[in-house]
């Protein structure tokens, strides 16, 4: 029988570093013989991508949190039920960039939607398809928005996005609850101090999934 790979997400607001320690990773189990997916949220599949670009672009109507929270969760339930559950089953390990405690952290602690109401639709939507660990890159606001900004400028690319023209303040409440969430009874969320290098962070990150799974990683 095949073993079931392991799920592993990423956390944290703009700018702290996901998608860069999320190769690094990548690269890092491959080479330990592992077969790994690297996907994202709101994304992932074909369909949940085209979510993606309507959820976050900033367009001319708005969208309230409530719808904000719908659409991030059925982005997930096309996202799980086609590529997270299906790869974890063939015994791949499934490095994800964001999942629902992004959903808890930027509806719930930013915007303020029933805990609840988030956790009952967690529920519905993945079940048991749940973290087995979870890396919060924790930096303070100020400097993730400031790394988000110097790549946007880099690109050339102008501000569209319905998250990164929030305010500080909506910042402060989404990292709040993330570290408040790192704390829960039963968490799988190890925070990492993101205000280091990337050779640092990416360093640490591999060291908190050869403590978490010793046994099919091996040491770092
Ligand atoms: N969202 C998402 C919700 O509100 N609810 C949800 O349920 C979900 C799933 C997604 C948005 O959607 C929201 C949250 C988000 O606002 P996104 O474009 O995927 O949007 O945005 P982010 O996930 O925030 O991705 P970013 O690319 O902004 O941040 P990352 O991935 O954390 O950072 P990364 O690795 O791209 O690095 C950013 C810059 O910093 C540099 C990199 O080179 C890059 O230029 N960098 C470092 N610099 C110095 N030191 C380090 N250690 C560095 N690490 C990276």
């Amino acid at each position: 029988m095949t073993t079931r790979g392991k799920f592993i997400t990423l956390e944290g607001i703009e700018g702290a570093g996901k998608t860069t320690v999320a190769r690094a990773l990548k690269e890092s189990l491959e080479a330990r013989g592992l077969t790994v997916d690297l996907t994202r949220e709101p994304g992932g599949t074909p369909f949940a991508e085209q979510l993606r670009e309507q959820i976050l672009h900033r367009g001319e109507e708005t969208l309230d949190a409530t719808a904000e929270t719908l659409l991030m969760f059925a982005a997930r339930a096309v996202h799980v039920s086609n590529r997270i559950r299906p790869a974890l089953e063939a015994g791949t390990w499934v490095i994800c960039d964001r999942f629902t405690d992004a959903t808890r952290a930027y509806q719930g602690g930013g915007r303020g939607v029933d805990r609840d109401w988030i956790e009952a639709l967690a529920r519905g939507v993945h079940g048991d398809c749940e973290p087995d660990l979870t890396l919060l890159l924790d930096l303070p606001v100020e400097q993730g928005l400031e790394r988000a900004r110097a790549r946007r400028i880099a690109a050339g690319q102008a501000i569209d996005d319905r998250f990164e023209s929030e305010s500080s303040a909506f910042f402060e409440r989404v990292r709040a609850e993330y570290l408040r969430l790192a704390t829960r009874a039963g968490s799988v969320i190890v925070r990492i101090d993101a205000t280091r290098s990337p050779e640092a962070v990416a360093d640490d990150a591999l060291h908190a999934l050869t403590d978490r799974f010793s046994a099919p990683i091996g040491p770092v």
